[in-house]
């Protein structure tokens, strides 16, 4: 999990990113009516039964909560939103200030902001499967060394049978679901994708932006099966993803971490776009490979992907965790 501490750190740039944050601000603005709109109809959550607690972090202030939705099981996410310095006049202005203690020159206070600069960013998932549940656990993770080999009769057997669906990729790539969230798309068949924000970011400051791009093409699984064949579609994605980002946030590509994970939750080939300094969950190098080096790695290497080891985490209750152990591979 991020650090926020370090995820929510200044990069320095003061006039940049205050520009930015009010860029994302207005890009919102519209969205915001919306959320309102929808929250206010329907309160889903108030029927919540909490079961347990997954796991939580008060330095990330996050909460993982496994309950019951109107009998179905669920996973809730508590995220408290970052403090955005566009909405600071309007904190110290119209907040309520209790004093706790004074002490010398120091003093501590409770505020209480205006309920919309105090909001808590919800994420449901419903219903939950057994997997779901798992992976927001607190668990210990080894590191799994996968051969050539180790893919085709281990990996791959297990990925086919028990991976997550990919139903709600295919919403997006049909404009079932997220359709007004859309940043760019390239409608092309085979090099084109859809690019819009992740679902952990709420798009309310540059800071931690998070975007995915999806590709069309719906046989490329993973990091697995790229080849060469696959450049045009990886070079693509890369450049104008990055021009797309550009325009609408106004962050240049090195301001942008741009990777792809191994192994993915979903088997779906999609790239993350994240802010470089935002320390997004999975950006450490056990797991995330930059777009730009795989592109040069199949450049030297047709086959790179195909061929290496590759190595990554699995948490201990991974039922593929499970399987590498039954082969001696770990
Ligand atoms: P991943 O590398 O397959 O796995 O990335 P990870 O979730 O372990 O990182 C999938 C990415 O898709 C993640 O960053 C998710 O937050 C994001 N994501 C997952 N779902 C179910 C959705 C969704 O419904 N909408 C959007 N926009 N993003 C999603």
């Amino acid at each position: 999990m991020a650090d926020a501490g370090a995820k929510r750190a200044a990069d320095g740039v003061e006039t940049e990113l205050s520009q930015k944050g009010k860029r994302a601000k207005a890009d919102n603005d519209h969205d915001q009516g919306e959320e309102r709109k929808d929250s206010e109809s329907e309160n889903i959550l108030c029927g919540f039964k909490t079961s347990n607690v997954l796991s939580d972090s008060a330095r990330e202030k996050i909460i993982f909560i496994h309950g019951k939705l109107a009998d179905q099981e669920a996973v809730v996410i508590l995220e408290k939103t970052p403090i955005r310095e566009d909405t600071l006049t309007e904190l110290f202005s119209g907040s309520r200030l209790k004093l706790e203690m004074k002490n010398d020159i120091y003093s501590t206070y409770r505020l209480q902001a205006p309920p919309h600069l105090n909001e808590i960013k919800t994420t449901v998932v419903c219903p939950a499967t057994e997997k779901h549940v798992k992976r927001h656990q607190r668990q210990e993770s080894f590191l799994v060394e996968e051969t050539e080999g180790d893919y085709r009769s281990i990996t791959l057997p297990y990925i086919q049978e028990q991976s997550f669906s990919v139903q709600w990729v295919y919403n997006i790539l049909e404009k079932k679901a997220e359709a007004d969230r859309i940043v760019y798309e390239d409608p092309d068949p085979e090099v084109g994708f859809v690019l819009l924000p992740d679902l952990k970011w709420d798009q309310k400051q540059v800071d931690d932006l998070y975007l995915i791009a999806i590709t069309h093409q719906r046989d490329i699984r993973s990091l697995r099966d790229l080849t060469s064949g696959h450049l045009p579609l990886l070079q693509n994605i890369l450049q104008k993803g990055e021009e797309a980002i550009l325009q609408r946030y106004k962050l240049p590509a090195s301001k942008l971490r741009v990777y792809l994970h191994y192994q993915p939750s979903y088997f779906h080939l999609h790239v993350h776009f994240t802010k470089l300094g935002y320390e997004a969950p999975g950006c450490g190098v056990e797991r995330a490979h930059l777009l730009a080096d795989v592109i040069q790695n199949l450049q030297s290497d047709p086959q790179y992907y195909k061929t290496r080891t590759l190595y990554f985490p699995l948490r201990a209750d991974d039922g593929l965790l499970s399987k590498f152990k039954e082969a001696g591979r770990l």
